[in-house]
């Protein structure tokens, strides 16, 4: 009560305004970028920033849970990723070690269900298992579908899709004839997910850089300058009032 008496006289929004203020995304997508130039910005180690963006994972992925987003993806760490230092790679690596026992408690506690699109061969098993332990312990939950992509390249993605979509033609499990949308759809990571209604991305790039191509089709795009630590409930909430207030029209009138 109290809280929502200072959010009231603060000018902010609440939870509830922004459930009751239209029609909220089925499923956010985020690129999470800026954690080394915030860490820049306060004269600190880049290591500093990705920390802080983990820390910030758990404010967004419960804010969207309580205006009732069903899907938030994050893009946590790209294929490309992997051309970066040794010593940043192997941090960013250890992160999800270091989230799981600090955040575990206040998934459960909000129903959030932890999922995982992207590839697992290139990690380290430092890395898989706390995202494996994550996913099983969560696995029934209800509540908001927090999908990590990690080793994630959509290139990647759409391409193994049309090998096995070759390989189903071939064996005689397909006819040519008969591939339409749905067949990519049924083939790639998110074939259990809605297509994004809304992506975000943080520090001000405008760019897709390799994520989600195709299912982002449709999806409106909403672009901060502001860098991913500091990205907070209320600019999460401004981009969902925004989008409330686009008229999608999906290529008709
Ligand atoms: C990573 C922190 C967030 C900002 C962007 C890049 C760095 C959380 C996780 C994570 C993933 C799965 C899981 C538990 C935690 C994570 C990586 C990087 C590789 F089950 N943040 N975060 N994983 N960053």
């Amino acid at each position: 009560m109290k809280q929502l008496l200072r959010r009231l006289r603060q000018n902010k929004l609440t939870a509830e305004q922004v459930r009751q203020s239209g029609k909220v995304p089925s499923h956010i997508a985020i690129i999470m970028d800026g954690n080394g130039r915030w860490a820049k910005k306060y004269g600190l180690p880049r290591a500093a920033g990705h920390h802080t963006g983990m820390k910030n994972v758990r404010k967004i992925a419960v804010a969207a849970s309580e205006i009732g987003v069903k899907v938030l993806t994050l893009y946590a760490f790209s294929t490309e990723n992997w051309k970066r230092p040794k010593e940043e790679v192997e941090f960013l690596m250890k992160l999800p070690q270091e989230f799981f026992p600090l955040e575990i408690q206040e998934l459960l506690d909000h129903h959030i269900q932890v999922r995982m699109i992207g590839s697992k061969e290139r990690l380290p098993a430092y890395a898989l298992e706390p995202i494996e332990e994550a996913i099983e312990r969560t696995a029934g939950n209800q509540g908001l579908i927090l999908n990590f992509a990690i080793n994630y390249g959509s290139r990647m993605e759409i391409m193994e899709a049309t090998k096995q979509i070759a390989r189903d033609v071939a064996d005689n499990r397909l006819r040519l004839e008969d591939i339409d949308e749905c067949t990519m759809s049924e083939r790639i990571l998110t074939a259990d997910l809605p297509d994004p209604d809304l992506l975000i991305r943080t520090s001000g790039e405008l760019r897709l850089s390799n994520f989600m191509l195709w299912q982002l089709a449709y999806s409106e795009f909403w672009f901060t300058q502001a860098f991913w630590p500091d990205f907070d409930e209320q600019l999460f909430f401004s981009a969902v009032r925004e989008y409330q207030n686009r008229k999608r029209r999906y290529g008709g009138l």
